[in-house]
């Protein structure tokens, strides 16, 4: 079986094939140093996390993820908790990095050792409705062709996989939203408990956390700002101004270690699999961060994809006949709430309907106990319901 990307998806299904006999060979183009230092989410779902744990991966996150039964959402400076728990069985999300998540998957597959090649890219995929499909890898030694029983595309939202498929056999999907995340890790501790979700005037703020000592903050900004327009100074001010409360509660500062500009997007490929290719992961859906949801779903895709490639293997296809439909619904409730959640929190620019609009919904979330209990089963468990 060949994997294409050593991202969580790629990794945790070579994990969970491979502790079941099956070979895997995994192929990332980029450095081991590159994959296990990239920052990104932080938010894992409660039932996801209870499968990594099953899965014989989570040891590392129990112990030092940090369980949290609560978000904040900030609105004209004043703060409304969500008691996630309490609306929702007592269930939490845990905040642990997804390279931390990455690192713990990497340091089993090497400890297997399992083959997985860094600094290895492929660049065609052939024969996808054979019964052996093939991918070549571009390695510094020159090209090598690797042929399996099936190839599983887990090569992200750049990759290869579901462009590698003919003209017309897959459906794209997509939508752009007119807004950008400025996302930063800074040494401060975080100067709260919960992550604050802020809908402020002059645009959206996340304050989120990765330990006791490093917190992760972004901002939304419009599409066309780059990085050498935000000066540290701009940054913290702006953080400032916009997650201020009407008490003066102010965020800790410190040195800034990571910093990157990510537009926000939404995109679908259907179906997730041609012939003996299967997508999973980023590579056949993105959804715009604010839901938290991007990593939870490539997890998800993996435990469906998991137990039916070994069915697949054994003469059985029910599983891999069904994987498309069935992800794809997860996939697109996970695209409504990464809408709903990115539409009530990001102020328009020029349309104020569409703000009036945004504003009842959110007061609804913080006045409505219905409407709350519904955000935080998605929030807390959508990949798991
Ligand atoms: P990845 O992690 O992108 O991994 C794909 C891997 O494939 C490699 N690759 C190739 N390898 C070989 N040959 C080729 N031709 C290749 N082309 C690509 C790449 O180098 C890479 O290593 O995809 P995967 O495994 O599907 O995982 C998806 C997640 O990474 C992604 O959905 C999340 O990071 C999204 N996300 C969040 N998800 C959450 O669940 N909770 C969050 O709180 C959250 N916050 C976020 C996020 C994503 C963000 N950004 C930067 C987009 C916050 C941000 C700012
Ligand atoms: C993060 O901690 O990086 C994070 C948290 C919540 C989100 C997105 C990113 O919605």
């Amino acid at each position: 079986m060949v994997i294409i990307g050593a991202g969580p998806a790629g990794l945790l299904l070579g994990h969970l094939l491979q502790r079941d006999g099956i070979d895997t060979v995994i192929v990332e183009t980029r450095s081991l140093e590159y994959v296990q230092h990239r920052v990104r989410a932080g938010v894992i779902e409660y039932g996801i996390a209870n499968f990594l744990e099953e899965s014989g991966v989570g040891t590392r996150m129990r112990a030092e993820g940090l369980v949290h039964h609560g978000i904040e959402f900030r609105l004209d400076g004043v703060s409304h908790r969500i008691a996630l728990g309490a609306l929702y069985d007592g269930r939490a999300i845990t905040v642990y990095g997804q390279q931390e998540v990455v690192k713990d998957l990497i340091a089993i597959r090497l400890s297997s050792g399992a083959p997985l090649y860094f600094e290895a890219t492929v660049t065609s995929i052939e024969g996808h409705t054979t019964e052996h499909p093939s991918v070549v890898v571009a390695t510094r030694e020159g090209d090598v062709e690797i042929t399996g029983d099936y190839v599983v595309g887990c090569d992200g939202s750049h990759g290869v996989s579901s462009a590698s498929v003919p003209a017309g056999v897959l459906r794209r999907y997509e939508r752009v939203y007119p807004f950008s995340w400025l996302g930063i890790l800074a040494e401060a501790p975080p100067a709260t408990e919960e992550l604050i979700y802020c809908r402020h005037p002059r645009g959206f703020a996340l304050y989120s956390m990765r330990s006791p000592t490093l917190s992760r903050l972004y901002l939304g900004v419009s599409p066309e700002e780059t990085l050498d327009q935000w000066s540290d100074e701009r940054i913290w001010e702006e953080l400032t101004t916009r997650l201020m409360t009407d008490g003066g509660a102010s965020i800790a500062q410190g040195p800034i270690v990571e910093r990157a500009i990510t537009p926000m997007r939404s995109v679908v490929v259907a179906p997730m699999r041609h012939g003996r290719l299967l997508l999973a992961g980023d590579a056949a859906h993105i959804v715009p961060p604010t839901g938290a949801k991007g990593m939870n779903l490539a997890l998800a895709d993996v435990r469906l994809l998991a137990p039916a490639l070994e069915a697949g293997l054994r003469g059985d296809p029910r599983g891999l006949d069904s994987y498309s439909d069935e992800s794809l619904r997860r996939v697109w409730r996970a695209e409504e709430f990464s809408t709903y959640m990115t539409q009530m929190l990001h102020p328009h620019p020029s349309d104020d309907f569409e703000n009036g609009v945004q504003l009842a919904r959110l007061r609804q979330v913080v006045e409505s106990e219905d409407t709350a209990r519904a955000l935080a089963r998605n929030y807390v468990n959508l990949s798991s319901l």
